[in-house]
C-alpha cells in the first residue's frame, strides 16, 4: 500500500495527539485522530480518560460538516458498545469517505470488526500507516490484549559500580534530583506501581505521584492541568509485615498488599487502616507468585506497571522473564563492594547470563539513564 506525504504528515499530528494521553487514559488506549479535506487539517481530536469521548468523537465534536473528509487514526476505530458508543457508527453517520487506520485493536471485542463495518458501509480503509509508532504508544494495552500481562517496567538506581545500597540496607540518595524527578514521570503514565515489603520498611516510600515535580514543557503533562492520577500502589508481602502505620498509607490513593497470608483475622489491621488485600497463589517456595500476580493486574485493568523494588524482588522478576523495559538510573559514584548488587540472581558460568539491548542512554542531571529491553525468552 502506498501512502502520500499528506497521509504521512496526518498521521503523524495523529501520533502527536494520542501521546496527551500517556498519563490519563488507561486502561484505555492513547488514540489521536485527525480529519483533513483537500489535504488540509479540518479538526483533531485526542482520547483522555476513560468514559469520555474517544479520539474520533472529540474529532469529529468540533466540525459542522465532515462529508466526504478523510479521518486518520492511531487505532481502529471501536465496533462495540462499552462505556461509550462505537466509533465506527460515529464515523459512518458523519459521512467520512476515507479511513485510515494506523493499526488494528488487538481489543477482542473490536479486533477487525471495526475496519469491516467501515468497510461495509462503502467508506474506503486504509491500515498499516505508522505501525510500528502507534504499537509502541500502548505497550501495555497490547499485551493486556494479546497476552493478559501487563507490559512491565524495572526502575533500578545504583553507583557506577552496580550497588544498589549500602549492607545496611541504606539508600537515600543514589541519584540525583533529576533523576528522581525522571522517575516521577515513569511512575504517572503508570496504572500501578508495584515494590516489596523490604522497601517499605526500608524507606517508608509512598510511591505516589507528585504533580508539582513535572516540568511545564511535558505537552501530555500540561494537557491534564495538575489533575493526576495516582497509580494503584502494590506491595507484595507474603508474609504481611507491613506496618499498618506505613507511609503509603496515610492520604488518598488505592494501596493493594499481595499476600500468602490467608488468615483473615490478620487482614484486618491493614484493612482498617486502608489497605486492600490480595491472597495470591504460591510460587512453590511459600511467597507470592509473580507471574500470578502480574495476571491479576492485568485483569484489573493495569496496562503499564513500574516496579521499584530492591535486589531480591527485582531478581525475581527478571528470572521469571516477566520484565520488559528495565531502567537503570546510573550515579557518578562509587558504593563499595559490600553494598548490595543491582538483582538478586547468583550465576557461575558464563553461559548463564541474561542479555539485554540497551535501546536509549540518556543523561538525566549527573546521572545516566540506561533502558535495557529484556529479550523474551
Ligand atoms: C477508539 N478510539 O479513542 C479509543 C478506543 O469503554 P470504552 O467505550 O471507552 O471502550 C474502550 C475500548 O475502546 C478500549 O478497550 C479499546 O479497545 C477501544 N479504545 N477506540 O475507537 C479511541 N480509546
Ligand atoms: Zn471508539
Amino acid at each position: 500500500m502506498s501512502f502520500s506525504d499528506v497521509d504521512l504528515r496526518m498521521m503523524a499530528e495523529a501520533l502527536r495527539l494520542a501521546e496527551r494521553g500517556r498519563y490519563s487514559t488507561s486502561p484505555n488506549p492513547r488514540v489521536g485522530c485527525v480529519i483533513c479535506r483537500d489535504g488540509q487539517l479540518i479538526s483533531q481530536g485526542w482520547h483522555q480518560r476513560a468514559g469520555e469521548g474517544h479520539a474520533e468523537v472529540n474529532a469529529l465534536a468540533q466540525l459542522s460538516d465532515a462529508k466526504g473528509a478523510t479521518a486518520y487514526v492511531t487505532l481502529e476505530p471501536c465496533s462495540h458498545q462499552g462505556r461509550t458508543p462505537p466509533c465506527a457508527d460515529t464515523l459512518i453517520n458523519a459521512g467520512v469517505s476515507r479511513v485510515v487506520v494506523a493499526m488494528e485493536d488487538p481489543n477482542p471485542l473490536v479486533a477487525g470488526r471495526g475496519i469491516t463495518r467501515l468497510r461495509e458501509a462503502g467508506i474506503h480503509v486504509d491500515v498499516g500507516l505508522m505501525a510500528v509508532q502507534a504499537e509502541a504508544l500502548n505497550p501495555g494495552f497490547m499485551r493486556r490484549m494479546r497476552g493478559g500481562l501487563p507490559w512491565l517496567r524495572l526502575k533500578s538506581a545504583s553507583s557506577i559500580d552496580g550497588r544498589t545500597a549500602m549492607a545496611s540496607g541504606e539508600s537515600q540518595w543514589i541519584t540525583g534530583p533529576e533523576a528522581r524527578v525522571d522517575v516521577q514521570k515513569l511512575r504517572a503514565q503508570s496504572c500501578a506501581i508495584l515494590s516489596g515489603v523490604e522497601t517499605i520498611l526500608h524507606d517508608d516510600a509512598a510511591l505516589t505521584v507528585r504533580a508539582d515535580s513535572f516540568s511545564i514543557e511535558d505537552v501530555s503533562a500540561q494537557a491534564l492541568d495538575g489533575q493526576w492520577r495516582q497509580p494503584l500502589r502494590v506491595i507484595v508481602d507474603s508474609s504481611l509485615r507491613t506496618p499498618p502505620t506505613a507511609k503509603l498509607l496515610a492520604g488518598g490513593g488505592e494501596v493493594l498488599i499481595a499476600t500468602r497470608v490467608t488468615d483473615i483475622a490478620k487482614h484486618k489491621a491493614l484493612m482498617a487502616a486502608g489497605a486492600k488485600i490480595v491472597v495470591i497463589e504460591d510460587d512453590g517456595g511459600g511467597k507470592v507468585s509473580l507471574p500470578a500476580l502480574m495476571r491479576y493486574l492485568a485483569d484489573r485493568g493495569c496496562n503499564e506497571v513500574l516496579l521499584e523494588a530492591g535486589a531480591v524482588l527485582a531478581g525475581a522478576a527478571l528470572r521469571a522473564g516477566l520484565v520488559d523495559d528495565w531502567f537503570v538510573y546510573m550515579a557518578p559514584c562509587l558504593m563499595g563492594s559490600s553494598g548490595r548488587p543491582l538483582v538478586d540472581w547468583p550465576m557461575t558460568a558464563m553461559q548463564e547470563q541474561q542479555a539485554v539491548d540497551i535501546i536509549d542512554i540518556r543523561a538525566v542531571g549527573k546521572d545516566w539513564r540506561i533502558q535495557c529491553r529484556v529479550p523474551k525468552a
